[in-house]
């Protein structure tokens, strides 16, 4: 019998190997899709980022763990979309123009899959002009914009503009480490968290 908890545990430990053989074996067992999904690969990623806010693990754990989650979860993805199973939402993330900081960001994207979204990810130096056009196409419920400068902030205010101006209806978030709750709420951003754990907590508030 598959153990799902089991492909949980290889997924917290970043065992590569054993996730992609558990799912296979899983998947060879006839085990529901989404089951494999909701409690193998989004359950390890989610003690995962339980461990990351609490300290207990640093980046490099959650970098492994989410590769491990990737390869198992591309196993799965041509049966998922046969199955139907609806992602948890949808989010484009960009990191804003002049700013190619995106170590952050990449972990923001990784988390959310992760946690089952559907991310569409535009990048770094992403123009208020690429954002407006990529959420016109892929219309998100959530765009998330990463800064790492002091002097790529301001960017992210004008693209929330742009993005307003252009009609685009969905929930606007930031982040990155000179970013803060105060200037989230100057900018008119609808969200801000401090790191990439919390900012799945964050994004299933807004898509609520
Ligand atoms: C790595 C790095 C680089 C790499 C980037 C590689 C890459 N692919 O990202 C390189 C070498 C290219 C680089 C270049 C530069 N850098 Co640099 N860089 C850093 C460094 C060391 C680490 C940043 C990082 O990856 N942190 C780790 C990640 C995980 O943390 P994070 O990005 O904050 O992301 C977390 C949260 O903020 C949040 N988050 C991030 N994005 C988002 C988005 C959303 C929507 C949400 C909800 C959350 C969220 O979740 C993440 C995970 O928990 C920092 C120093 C530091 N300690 O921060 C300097 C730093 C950011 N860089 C700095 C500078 C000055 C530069 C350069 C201008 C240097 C130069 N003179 O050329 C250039 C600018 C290039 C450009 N145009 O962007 C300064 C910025 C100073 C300032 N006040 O503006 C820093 C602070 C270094 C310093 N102390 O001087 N840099």
């Amino acid at each position: 019998m598959a153990d799902l908890n089991a492909l949980a545990e290889a997924v917290t430990r970043g065992d590569q190997n054993a996730a992609v053989e558990m799912t296979k074996a899983a998947l060879a067992e006839g085990v529901e899709v989404k089951k494999i999904l909701d409690e193998g690969l989004i359950g390890g990623m989610n003690i995962i980022a339980e461990r990351w806010k609490r300290n207990d693990v640093y980046i490099p754990e959650v970098l492994i763990a989410a590769r491990a989650m990737k390869s198992a979860t591309e196993l799965i993805e041509p049966e998922l979309v046969k199955a139907g199973v609806e992602p948890a939402g949808k989010c484009l993330i960009g990191t804003v123009q002049g700013d190619l900081h995106d170590i952050g960001k990449n972990l923001v994207v990784m988390m959310l899959k992760g946690a089952g979204f559907n991310v569409v990810d535009i990048g770094v130096d992403a123009a208020p002009e690429k954002f407006i056009e990529q959420a016109k196409s892929a219309k998100p419920q959530v765009v998330g914009m990463s800064a790492l400068l002091t002097t790529t902030m301001p960017a992210m205010e004008k693209t929330i503009k742009a993005l307003k101006a252009a009609g685009v209806k969905a929930k606007f978030i930031i982040g990155g480490a000179p970013v803060t709750q105060g200037y989230a709420d100057k900018i008119g951003a609808d969200g801000y968290s401090p790191d990439a754990a919390s900012a799945i907590d964050l994004v299933k508030g807004l898509v609520a």
